[in-house]
């Protein structure tokens, strides 16, 4: 599902969020590391159903993916407590991970973790979010996460989302808006670097790309 979002004005920010089916350890439940593959290259089209039985169809393949229709920044969404000291509560699902982030680093494409559900994982944080940053089990997951799946540790990020709160917290906030900061900052890096050649060239190069080499 495609998510917009719109300024104060009513007008459209310029990036939308991909949000797709989880991996599962099982065969046959949670989407496919192929089909999560194929939407970084741009080939899924908006609107497809993922489907854990079977790959996209060509009906919904998009052959001929622009600049628009490619993942400028591949998100990760772990809840922190997987992260158990130095590894990760399952394998299977870890290597799907590493393969999808070997293609997203092949096709040059910008990695971000976001490490959820600190709450639970730390009680000093759960009482005071502003803790994050300075917990000792918080830092410890945040290394785990880095070797386990390779990612540097400033494209890490813990965060506490809202699910039971009534009201809004600025501290939560601000983590939050770090974070989304930081995936912003790295499609858009990922987008001004590929634009740079044709700015050069003054030519129209975008869709002509090839990012498998
Ligand atoms: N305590 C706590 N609960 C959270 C946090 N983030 C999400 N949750 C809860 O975890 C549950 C799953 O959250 P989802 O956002 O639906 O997770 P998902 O992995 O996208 O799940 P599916 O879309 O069903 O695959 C919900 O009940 C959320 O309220 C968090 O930071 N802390
Ligand atoms: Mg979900």
């Amino acid at each position: 599902m495609t998510s917009e979002f719109k300024d104060e004005r009513g007008r459209n920010l310029p990036f939308v969020i991909s949000d797709v089916m989880g991996l599962e350890n099982k065969t046959d439940s949670g989407i496919r590391p192929s089909d999560i593959i194929k939407a970084l290259e741009g080939h899924i089209k908006e609107g497809y159903k993922f489907n854990p039985v079977a790959s996209c169809s060509e009906q919904h393949y998009n052959s001929s993916p622009t600049l628009n229709d490619k993942v400028h920044c591949l998100v990760f969404v772990i809840p922190i407590h997987n992260f158990i000291v130095n590894g990760y509560v399952d394998n299977v699902l870890m290597k799907m991970m590493q393969n999808i982030r070997q293609k997203a680093c092949d096709l040059g494409i910008p990695q971000v973790v976001i490490l959820t559900k600190v709450d639970l994982a730390c009680p000093h944080v759960k009482e005071d979010i502003k803790l994050i940053y300075r917990s000792k089990t918080i830092h410890q997951k945040v290394q785990a996460c880095h070797h386990e799946l390779g990612v540097p540790l400033n494209c890490i990020f813990p965060v506490k989302n809202y699910h039971e709160e009534r009201q809004l917290n600025p501290d939560m906030d601000a983590v939050l808006l770090f974070t989304l900061t930081k995936i912003l900052n790295s499609a858009n890096d990922f987008v001004e670097n590929i634009k740079e050649p044709e700015d050069e060239d003054h030519g129209d190069r975008i869709d002509s790309i090839d990012f498998i080499s």
